[in-house]
């Protein structure tokens, strides 16, 4: 993956064109579309409906309000390539935290060049309530075993309009639907290359890198997710992610180290 964010878009764009399939889709188990010393990012409170969600849980409830409106847009780091889960593994919960949430949001497939290649889907899975106690343990609310899911295949950036496609989260348990939500990319307050500026801003991805670009779904504040839940994170014309709820590092011992 790293080689091809090596190009400029309108190599990779050609290269995609010319070239030719040697295995079948439904014949591969597709991994993590990021390798390398590829790096996923997120941005945070881009959606009017992630800045009052926060404002809710927090003991602490102006940070959100501005950063929302402020110049510079709220990044975070969010997993190492080796780290990210796909499509059909489970996602985590910590076992420390009582309250947490899949977040689904657009991620950005971004090449060296800081342009926008292509488009994932992400669920930035959360602890509300480690985040919600202090701002400053987001590092742990955000980022732990299981935390970071990707779908496997790209969209093509020179496919898709990027700028009002419907995102959609469904949460099952025991078969039946407990949460169901619907936004579009239209209500995320920031141009999505006014976030990719800042990743670059001061730092370089030799290899590329992932930059997902905030929920605008948030469950209300009763909702829990539970161990067995099943996470649907659908987004027009990019695609799907499905993943099983397990709690505690253990579940990803084996993920393979780079
Ligand atoms: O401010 C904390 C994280 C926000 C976030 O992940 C989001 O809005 O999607
Ligand atoms: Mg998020």
């Amino acid at each position: 993956m790293f080689e091809l964010l090596n190009h400029r878009i309108e190599d990779i764009e050609r290269m995609c064109a010319d070239a030719v399939p040697d295995r079948v889709l439904g014949e591969v188990r597709l991994l993590a579309p990021v390798d390398g010393a590829m790096e996923v990012w997120a941005a945070g409170v881009t959606y009017l409906r992630s800045r009052d969600a926060r404002v809710e849980e927090s003991d602490l409830k102006s940070v959100y309000e501005l950063v929302y409106d402020a110049e510079r847009p709220e990044l975070f780091f969010k997993s190492p390539a080796w780290r990210v889960v796909v499509d059909g593994e489970p996602v985590g919960i910590r076992s420390d935290s009582e309250l947490n949430v899949p977040e689904p949001e657009l991620a950005l497939v971004v090449n060296r060049f800081e342009e926008i290649v292509g488009y994932l889907v992400c669920n930035d899975m959360s602890s509300r309530s480690v985040e919600g106690e202090n701002p400053l343990y987001l590092p742990q609310a955000k980022m732990y075993a299981g935390a970071c899911a990707l779908s496997s295949g790209i969209r093509p950036a020179w496919e898709v309009d990027p700028s009002d496609l419907a995102i959609r989260l469904t949460v099952t348990r025991e078969g039946a639907v407990i949460w169901d939500g619907t936004t579009s990319t239209r209500q995320i307050r920031r141009p999505l290359t006014e976030l990719t500026a800042y990743l670059f801003h001061s730092e370089n991805h030799p290899h590329g890198a992932v930059l997902s670009t905030g929920t605008g779904l948030v469950p209300e504040l009763d909702f829990l997710l539970h161990v067995g839940d099943l996470i649907t994170v659908s987004i027009d014309e990019v695609g799907e992610l499905r993943n099983p709820v397990v709690a505690g590092k253990d579940h990803f011992r084996f993920l393979t180290t780079p």
